[in-house]
């Protein structure tokens, strides 16, 4: 078999570490987490949640900054390492294609995601109601907000990283506006941004596997490979105590993403650690972004933890491929194109 390739650009200088000689799992956390602790920047106690870019040999993130009144905003960063960040005090600064302000009234869990020459930042916005915002920029300085893509209620969209016949492509989660007790990821496609459209299922929530049993939802931005589009995504089991966010691992099909090509039984990371299992919410584990080498095959996952703090781990393409299809299994029509 030939060897599993990532089909992206290298990024030499992403944070790295080697899997410490003691952990079975095929994804390992960085030793120096929580990379983002309390009260990062003025007037806001807590980020989270948030999405991360390469830009110009450096690195750039869109954050998901909880002011201290409570309402969550996006908030810009900068890194040279990917580990240590400064961030704009404003908000992200969103005007309308006339170039007025056109601010949304909360933000949050953004992913941040380059397809051709743009960035798109796509987050839950409230359109009466929790639903899925758009803004693209160019050059980080001029953030365009666009239309809502979708009807209320929605949640965790996610671009992938180029068109595919054409088409835009957005993973989505048909949501409530609340706490959302139920939800698969879908597919949705669009030529222009606008009309969107081609709307097929994705995946189920896994009910044979009680850590994804109540809900799932998309991660980070799928990552092109020769086996297909590797998918992390989160899934959530509802306890007595409350609700439990791991994270999961997929392979889409490489033309038609819609088809799951191969989905691990087994989360790949769960709340083990203090800042995972103590804060805001306690037991989560979100991710939102990646950065990836296609010469190593190096991962870095971003991810929220507890909704207070910013994680980082890493595997390797190898590592995750043969890990998922290792674990493999069905679920429901997992393996069709997902449209009843
Ligand atoms: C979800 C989202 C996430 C959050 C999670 C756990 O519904 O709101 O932002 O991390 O709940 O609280």
């Amino acid at each position: 078999m030939d060897k599993v390739r990532m089909l992206a650009e290298s990024q030499p200088n992403i944070p790295w570490q080697e899997k410490p000689a003691n952990e079975a799992g095929p994804v390992w956390r960085y030793s120096e987490n929580p990379i983002i602790g309390r009260n990062p920047l003025k007037g806001v106690a807590r980020i989270f949640n948030s999405a991360v870019v390469p830009y110009e040999g450096k690195f750039i993130g869109v954050f998901r900054g909880e002011q201290k009144n409570g309402v969550p905003h996006l908030y810009l960063g900068h890194s040279e390492d990917g580990i240590h960040w400064t961030y704009n005090e404003e908000k992200i600064p969103f005007v309308n294609e006339k170039g007025e302000p056109y601010m949304p009234r909360y933000a949050y869990d953004p992913r941040l995601i380059k397809v051709e020459d743009t960035y798109y930042i796509i987050w839950c916005t409230d359109f009466y109601g929790a639903a899925l915002g758009l803004a693209k920029t160019t050059d980080f300085r001029t953030f365009v907000r666009l239309d809502n893509p979708f009807l209320p209620f929605n949640r965790n969209g996610v671009f992938f990283p180029r068109k595919i016949n054409g088409n835009f492509m957005l993973l989505s989660r048909p949501s409530d506006s609340g706490h959302t007790p139920f939800g698969d990821i879908f597919l949705s496609e669009s030529p222009d941004l606008v009309y969107w459209g081609k709307h097929k299922h994705v995946m189920t929530k896994g009910n044979g596997q009680w850590w994804q049993t109540l809900k799932i939802g998309g991660g980070a931005a799928p990552i092109e490979t020769t086996e297909g589009w590797l998918l992390f995504y989160h899934g959530v089991a509802g306890t007595c105590n409350g609700y439990v966010y791991s994270m999961g691992a997929a392979i889409l099909d490489a033309e038609n993403p819609s088809i799951v090509k191969y989905r691990s039984e087994n989360f790949i990371l769960t709340p083990e650690e203090w800042y995972e299992e103590r804060g805001f919410v306690a037991n989560v584990v979100f991710p939102c972004a990646t950065l990836h080498d296609a010469e190593t095959g190096r991962i870095a996952i971003y991810y929220g933890a507890a909704d207070s703090y910013v994680g980082l781990a890493f595997t390797t393409l190898d590592e995750i491929v043969r890990y998922i299809k290792e674990h493999n299994v069905k679920i429901g029509d997992d393996d069709t194109i997902g449209i009843i």
